[in-house]
């Protein structure tokens, strides 16, 4: 039995832990969340630092999909981390968060065919395995009163002799993100974008070494993870999959084999730790059936497990060692103290309007209330009605 499958207690998931070189206060995760609020030059500013500050007290946040250089841009103000300029906005959020004594580690993607000409470097099309477009949506801004969501543009395919340059990519962006005080970087290979879009058969039609068998589909997440590792350390480095979401435009005609290969070629890599999201991401999590232990199985290190978890679901994950992390998107955007909110089973704010989820200022984003701000609140009303 691998060594992460021992039963714990059920408090464990209060408790402190470690994921490669990274020590986490407790096994309480907050998963990377598009906000799209960076400013010009796609540098996170003040706003975000705080933010992020006030999470802090999560075991370990995992800092918004955030671009590996331009051409990897799909939705309007998504953060850069290749400038010298984003490392400086990145700064002053790792340095709040680490004040507050919490542990910040950035997602980098590129976000391949799910993306727009208008965010393309000269406006040239997106690129992805092969020439077919993502059926679904991107979010490109509302300049001069257009724009808002529209259909992915029409990918070309990369050409063979620019892989090396979407992998140079990565470990230059994994590096900025160490010069940015991150803890660590998650390779965002999930959800349709670029990485995940050539893992899979219904994106990924091309006939050279990257495309065809299992093994060749999965060879340029393996070179990016290796190429990352290799930049800042295996043991700082997460990866992020989605094995059968079917967001992006996803999908694979046997993901079970396809994702037990890619965690194979993973494990000698020696990851901080593999984060899975089980179903369709903030949807179904049996949209399609996928054994995610025998996935699980071939993996030595640590298994942090995402969607639609709540408190008993979660306690009972680390408990039973199915998972070793649990990360919590929404709960944690509409709950800044949901670490303490889920330790004293406390109700959880619930979301504010759709449209403060991306983009915006403070509304939505900085201005939720912790427990303890809502009770005095809830209080004060109470002695009111006295
Ligand atoms: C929602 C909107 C835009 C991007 C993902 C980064 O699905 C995203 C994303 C989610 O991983």
């Amino acid at each position: 039995m691998p060594r992460s499958f021992r039963t714990r207690s059920p408090d464990a998931l209060f408790n402190p832990t470690q994921a490669g070189a990274l020590q986490l206060d407790n096994r309480i995760v907050m998963a990377p969340l598009t906000r799209n609020r960076a400013g010009p030059g796609l540098v996170p500013g003040q706003l975000a630092a705080e933010y992020y500050r006030q999470r802090a007290a999560a075991g370990l946040i995992i800092a918004e999909a955030t671009q590996v250089s331009a051409q990897a841009q799909g939705y309007a103000n998504t953060p850069g981390c290749y400038t010298e300029e984003q490392v400086l906005g990145w700064r002053k959020v790792t340095d709040m968060v680490h004040a507050e004594g919490g542990s910040i580690v950035v997602q980098l993607w590129h976000t391949g065919r799910v993306s727009h000409t208008s965010f393309q470097p000269g406006g040239l099309a997106p690129v992805g395995p092969s020439a077919i477009g993502a059926r679904t949506q991107t979010y490109i801004g509302s300049a001069n009163g257009a724009g808002g969501f529209v259909d992915c543009s029409m990918p070309r395919a990369l050409e063979l002799d620019e892989i090396p340059g979407i992998v140079g990519d990565f470990r230059h962006a994994a590096s900025c993100a160490m010069d940015a005080g991150f803890d660590g970087v998650e390779i965002h290979g999930a959800h349709g974008y670029l990485l995940d879009a050539f893992l899979r058969d219904g994106a990924n039609h091309r006939t050279d070494a990257y495309g065809g068998s299992i093994e060749n589909r999965a060879r340029l997440l393996v070179e990016v993870t290796q190429g990352c590792a290799t930049a800042i350390g295996a043991d700082r480095l997460g990866l992020r999959l989605s094995p059968v979401s079917t967001a992006g435009d996803s999908f694979d005609s046997n993901p079970q084999p396809l994702f037990e290969h890619v965690v194979n070629q993973l494990n000698p890599i020696g990851l901080a730790y593999v984060h899975v999201v089980e179903g369709d991401t903030g949807g179904a999590r049996d949209n399609l059936p996928f054994d995610y232990t025998a996935m699980r199985a071939r993996f030595d290190g640590v298994w942090m497990v995402n969607n639609g978890y709540n408190r008993t679901m979660a306690i009972e994950a680390v408990a039973s060692g199915r998972a070793d992390l649990v990360s919590f998107g929404r709960a944690f955007l509409a709950n800044p103290d949901l670490v303490e909110r889920l330790k004293y089973d406390s109700a959880l704010n619930p979301m504010m309007a759709a449209d403060t989820v991306y983009g915006g200022g403070a509304h939505g984003y900085t201005d939720y209330p912790t427990f303890r701000q809502a009770g005095t609140a809830w209080q004060q009303l109470e002695t009111a009605a006295e």
